[in-house]
């Protein structure tokens, strides 16, 4: 069995929006005098913004100091800090690697997909210059249970109309990584901190993949030749 399709985390994996989430969440955090640091950003990867904000809460022993509506406009407070530091994207902020892979599977025929449970994945992909680049954008609203729930990979998969045992998925965190395997799919973890299922394959970099990396391992498992 070859690969039909290979299916991408977005933060950390084709762009480093990592770097502006914590720049927005520092913000909010020191405007509420909360500690926050890039440990503790590692945390929200893959993780969903109502999410993130409770984390940040809970590791400074703050879970109950707001309400379910406070809690919402803090995350939407963030929010707006992030997409000022969206726009300041550019093409160069593609993450290495990536253009040469997306022009080598398109050219053999694999079928691409993003799979971010990122609300702000569509203006992401428009300031990185990627957003004619996919088959299919998967939509987090339509999505009910987010990483490490395989759903996300699962509908970019069947939007494609490729089975998951056919898929390669590609994210940076251990959330997606977890999403990835439980769809059934061949999973690539790009300089993930493993605290749970390791991935089938870990580059170290973004820089490390390439077309025939993904296709040689990838078979390697199905047992079938490249
Ligand atoms: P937003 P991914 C995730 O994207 C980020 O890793 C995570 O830190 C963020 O909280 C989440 O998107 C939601 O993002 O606030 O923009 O809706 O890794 O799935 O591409």
């Amino acid at each position: 069995m070859k690969p039909k399709a290979i299916l991408f985390d977005l933060d950390g994996v084709l762009t480093d929006t990592a770097e502006l989430h914590y720049l927005a969440w520092k913000r909010l955090a020191d405007e509420l005098g909360l500690s926050f640091d890039r440990q503790q950003n590692e945390e929200l990867k893959g993780i969903s913004r109502t999410e993130s904000f409770e984390v940040i809460l809970r590791n400074n022993g703050q879970t109950d100091r707001y309400g379910k509506e406070e809690k919402e406009n803090m995350a939407n407070r963030k929010n707006g800090y992030y997409r000022e530091l969206v726009e300041t994207l550019t093409e160069k902020d593609v993450l290495p690697g990536i253009k040469p892979l997306l022009e080598e599977a398109r050219a053999n025929g694999i079928r691409m997909g993003v799979a971010s449970v990122s609300h702000n994945a569509v203006r992401v992909l428009e300031r990185i210059g990627l957003i004619d680049r996919f088959d299919v954008i998967a939509d987090p609203a339509k999505v009910k249970r987010l990483k490490p729930d395989p759903e996300i990979f699962l509908t970019c998969a069947d939007q494609l109309g490729i089975s998951p045992a056919e898929c390669i998925g590609i994210d940076d965190a251990q959330a997606g990584v977890e999403s990835i395997l439980s769809a059934g799919m061949y999973a690539v973890g790009i300089h993930v901190t493993v605290t749970g299922k390791a991935p089938d394959l870990m580059l170290a970099s973004t820089a490390d993949l390439s077309l025939s990396v993904l296709m040689k391992n990838f078979c390697q498992k199905k047992q079938t030749v490249v």
